[in-house]
């Protein structure tokens, strides 16, 4: 017996989901990411672990603003400093945070994480639930080679739908879909001539912090 509710959760794609295909053309695309390649200098990048087992993520990491997303054997958690370096992350850019003012009503975001996928690259289905303001949107802005994402709905076992996300292809998860289970199948090599030595960086805005913070 399937109730009302039950169907509604499955529902792919969530309520609140925003697929906004090539929002910045090219021109932006080339004027974000050197602005990124600038801020993150080599030493910035980081390789995430997993917890408890300590396996290496294929996917490389950064973060831009007061608090930073970092994995290791200890747990998921947000942090105002580099891992291995100690240092706080660089700022987020002014027109990152432009662009959160024009599709996210809400409170500034405090992080942004820097995805670096080269070739063989991917992230397994997840929610992102470690910030305190679990009700403000998350925006993410994809550049370089296109990548597979996956998009599920409020449960793990739930059904799923492939999307490919292009270079300068925003995405919002608001409204339920801000709780929807996610991740990056693949990437689809050569797509995209964007980032330098092949590969697709993609750069997440959150909110952490609640309200009272
Ligand atoms: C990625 N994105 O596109 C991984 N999370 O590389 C995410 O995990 C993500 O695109 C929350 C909201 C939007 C996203
Ligand atoms: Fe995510």
């Amino acid at each position: 017996m399937d109730s009302t509710k039950a169907v509604l959760s499955r529902a792919v794609p969530p309520e609140g989901f925003r697929h906004l295909p090539g929002f910045l053309d090219r021109s932006a695309q080339v004027a974000l990411l050197s602005e990124i390649w600038a801020l993150v200098e080599p030493e910035v990048w980081f390789t995430p672990t997993m917890p408890r087992t300590g396996r290496p993520f294929s996917v490389r990491m950064a973060n831009l603003g007061r608090l930073g997303w970092v994995s290791d054997i200890r747990g998921y958690r947000y942090a105002p400093t580099h891992p291995t370096t100690g240092r706080p992350w660089p700022p987020i850019p002014d027109v990152l945070l432009a662009l959160w003012r024009e599709l996210v009503a809400g409170p500034e975001p405090e992080c942004c994480l820097v995805n670096l996928y080269r070739p063989g690259a991917k992230l397994g289905l997840h929610r992102d639930e470690d910030e305190e303001a679990q009700e403000v949107p998350v925006l993410s802005i994809s550049l370089g080679d296109t990548a597979i994402f996956r998009l599920g709905g409020l449960t793990r076992r739930g059904p799923t739908v492939a999307l490919p996300l292009a270079s300068g292809d925003v995405v919002v998860l608001a409204g339920e879909s801000r709780r929807a289970y996610h991740g990056v199948d693949r990437i689809l090599p050569g797509t995209s001539d964007l980032v330098p030595g092949g590969g697709r960086v993609n750069l997440t805005l959150r909110r952490v912090t609640g309200p009272r913070l």
